[in-house]
């Protein structure tokens, strides 16, 4: 399985609506940021990460893995890839350099590839590759009906209707107003909207502050909210252990730390209850697990975040044993070979060999952005 091409690539596809917004960023595309690899026995390969479809900013994530990680990888044996996760992240000249950002971003679409290359080499899907199935079923909660861009009304009627209509047993609400008394108003008319059985997690994308967040607590409490994700800055270890000693309500993040280490930071510190890894912004796949692993040792249950649209955490999900929840969100997933499925509720298992990152011929053109 000798590497004999890596291929950048750049895609940029629509949402299914114009826009949406949360506390912190609003979005008209999503990025599918990655590359191609090809061995010379005739294997492929394909890995991403996700963006806010930033041409600039994309770019040079592509040109990381083109000039940077593809003369590392090129005649290595794609096999070894816990070698070769070691070889590109620790590369003096990148580590420099690196550890987060673009050329983490970069690492894990590479590794991603990898994963999806020796699990196709192998004819299995990731899942089955990694020692699963561990789980007969698998919750989705819907993001897509929470957008802080939504008015009260669409927030309410789309809610009711992913729970009434489309069995959904979970949903996310994004918050994050300046004046969280709005927040507060519309929390209460989705709890009222889908009743005292379906799980209702909160998600503030990092934008408030601690006084704010212990005062929006102290009322939110009442509305049985499943999780409150990222209430605070992204690295804030201290704030979050402050905010998670002060309320009854759980704790969730990690969508944006881009290590293990970081990860470990937060969890010794009592200042996480719900771990959410993501394989775009860690160091793929092989980082994820490491963190899934830690957060299992600590019985911290893990809910992957969806910065691929959950076309890998799937199969990470059905295999790892601290894995709960997953997020949908139903942008892309028409644009893979094998789409992510939500039926009554629960995901699909996939049953293709791979890692579910194999964009269709028919995406590979529509939605190509030139690489510079
Ligand atoms: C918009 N999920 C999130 C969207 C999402 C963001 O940037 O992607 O809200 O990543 O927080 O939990
Ligand atoms: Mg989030």
């Amino acid at each position: 399985m000798t590497i004999c091409a890596v291929e950048p690539l750049i895609l940029h596809m629509p949402l299914n609506a114009d826009s949406i917004a949360d506390s912190t960023h609003r979005i008209t595309h999503w990025g599918v940021v990655g590359v191609r690899l090809r061995t010379s026995d005739g294997g492929e390969g394909y890995g991403f990460t996700g963006t806010h479809a930033d041409l600039a900013s994309d770019r040079l994530i592509a040109a990381c893995i083109g000039h940077c990680y593809a003369p590392l990888l090129l005649g290595e044996d794609a096999r070894e890839g816990r070698r070769l996760w070691q070889k590109l992240a620790r590369a003096p000249a990148l580590q420099w350099v690196g550890r987060a950002g673009i050329t983490q971003l970069a690492l894990a679409a590479v590794d991603i590839a990898l994963w999806d290359l020796r699990a196709k080499a192998a004819g299995v899907p990731l899942w089955h590759l990694l020692g699963g199935p561990l789980r007969d079923r698998l919750d989705a909660y819907n993001t897509d009906v929470g957008w802080l861009s939504l008015s009260d009304q669409a927030l309410v009627d789309g809610c009711r209707h992913a729970v009434e209509v489309d069995g959904f047993r979970g949903v996310k609400i994004k918050v994050g107003h300046d004046r969280p008394a709005v927040d507060l108003r519309r929390l209460e008319a989705v709890r009222r909207a889908i009743g005292p059985d379906v799980t209702l997690a909160i998600d503030g994308n990092g934008k408030w502050d601690l006084p704010t967040c212990r005062r929006f607590c102290a009322r939110a409490e009442a509305f049985d909210v499943f999780w409150f994700e990222e209430p605070l800055w992204y690295d804030d270890v201290a704030g979050h252990a402050a905010l998670a000693r002060g309320t009854s309500i759980p704790i969730a993040l990690g969508e944006q730390l881009y290590s293990a280490d970081a990860f470990a930071a937060f969890m010794a510190a009592g200042a996480v209850h719900y771990v959410q890894p993501d394989v775009t912004r860690l160091g793929g796949i092989t980082e994820f697990l490491q963190v899934a692993d830690a957060a299992h040792a600590r019985r911290l249950p893990v809910a992957a975040h969806a910065g691929e649209m959950s076309q890998v955490h799937v199969h990470l999900s059905y295999a790892h044993p601290a894995a709960t929840v997953l997020e949908y969100i139903p942008w892309i997933k028409d644009h893979f070979v094998e789409p992510i499925r939500v039926e009554d509720g629960c995901f699909a298992r996939p049953q293709r060999p791979g890692a579910g990152t194999t964009p269709t011929a028919e995406a590979l053109v529509r939605f190509a952005k030139a690489l510079a």
